[in-house]
């Protein structure tokens, strides 16, 4: 490698001399502004000192050869002290990227864990991740793992930890509901809605023959879903092998009949037609016969197969009529149970129960906080 240094008073004159001497495929190593030697320098204008190398090996097969390759710069570096001028702006340019990655790297790693957890234990984080695994949403995850924390000693091992979840867990699912009967209550109305195929007229005809044979009760059926033949087809042969009257009622007229009918009743169910949510003329109709019945409670079934955004969604379609109460469904279809929290999280309101089976009247229960609060804190392990 030959290494020479050209002076000139500017730069593209050095740049020109070395060009000329050593080809176009030099390297400039450096430059930097030098005043001429002796006394006469002190007064004389500023030069450019160019140190160029020659090399080979430097030019062949790279890219990088080439772009470091003598090209004029132009806008010459000025100041006094040694500036390499490629190589500097290269080196430069790389440090900055680097510096940007490790910038940018950083900020990832920390909206991570800001998003995650702010500098939760160990095993909150633990049981945080495995929340998430479960449906939970992300900040209500957060909110339990910064509760948890909250209350945690100095030194809280794993079981303390779970101890601690499964306590919170199940704060956000205190409000139990099952339907219950004051002595003497005659005609308890109940509309049972919800969306097509969740569980309606399974889960009325579990409740039907549990409330008949375990409670002694009085019960009888209204079915509005005319839409199917099957439909109604399905309740009646429940409510024939219970033993129990079922009206079908077309029209709000017939409605108004077989509540007259089942007065002196402890209890009746009124299945509805499960047509979607988004059917604008269906909610209508729905809505008219609540108003005309005027039921006791109003419960929304819900399926824990469903996710999370779309229960809600599902809930604020129903809305327009006053929903007391939730049955969440199909309980036995998932082991992802995050979406209950989620949902009484966001809507606030009571559980009555769970259906966890096809088995009438076999699969159905009031809901057990411990017991799902549990679920929610077992992972895929
Ligand atoms: N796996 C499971 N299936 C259920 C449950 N409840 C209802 N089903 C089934 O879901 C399907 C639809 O039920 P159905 O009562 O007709 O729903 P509806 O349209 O809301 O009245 C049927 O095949 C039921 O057997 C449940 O808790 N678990
Ligand atoms: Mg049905």
């Amino acid at each position: 490698m030959k290494i020479k240094k050209y002076v000139a008073r500017d730069f593209q004159t050095a740049l020109q001399m070395a060009k000329q001497e050593l080809g176009p495929d030099a390297i400039i190593l450096q430059t930097r502004q030098v005043r001429p030697r002796g006394l006469k320098g002190w007064f004389a204008p500023r030069e450019v000192e160019v140190t160029v190398a020659a090399d080979d090996t430097l030019q062949v097969n790279s890219d990088r050869g080439r772009q470091r390759t003598l090209k004029p710069d132009p806008d010459p570096p000025a100041g006094c002290s040694p500036i390499p001028a490629v190589t500097a702006s290269e080196l430069v340019l790389m440090e900055e990227m680097q510096q940007m990655k490790a910038m940018m790297a950083e900020i990832q790693t920390r909206l991570f864990e800001v998003d995650r957890l702010k500098g939760m234990a160990e095993p909150v984080r633990h049981f945080y991740d495995i929340l998430i695994q479960n449906n939970v949403d992300r900040g209500i995850a957060r909110e339990i793992a910064a509760s948890v924390e909250a209350r945690l000693p100095e030194s809280g091992d794993e079981r303390w930890v779970r101890d601690v979840c499964l306590h919170t867990l199940q704060e956000y699912m205190q409000d139990i509901a099952p339907i219950i009967l004051a002595p003497g209550t005659k005609g308890h109305l109940i509309f049972v809605v919800g969306p097509t195929g969740v569980g309606k007229t399974t889960t009325i005809a579990k409740l039907a023959a549990n409330m008949t044979f375990l409670e002694n009760k009085q019960v009888a059926l209204i079915t509005l879903d005319t839409y199917r033949i099957s439909a109604a087809e399905q309740l009646r042969t429940f409510a024939d092998i219970i033993g129990i009257p079922i009206n079908v009622a077309f029209t709000p007229l017939d409605l108004q009949g077989a509540l007259e009918q089942f007065k002196e009743h402890d209890i009746i169910f009124v299945d509805t037609a499960g047509r979607s949510p988004n059917n604008q003329e269906h909610m209508a109709e729905l809505c008219h016969y609540v108003e005309i019945a005027n039921p006791d409670e109003i419960i929304l079934v819900l399926s824990v197969t469903t996710n999370t955004q779309d229960l809600i969604n599902i809930y604020r379609q129903f809305a327009v009529m006053p929903i007391n109460k939730l049955i969440f469904t199909k309980l036995d279809e998932t082991c992802r149970y995050g979406q209950i929290i989620n949902v009484l999280n966001e809507i606030k309101r009571p559980l009555a129960y769970f259906t966890t089976g096809q088995n009438v009247p076999d699969d159905i229960e009031v809901p057990d906080p411990v017991g799902i609060a549990s679920m929610l804190l077992k992972g895929d392990g």
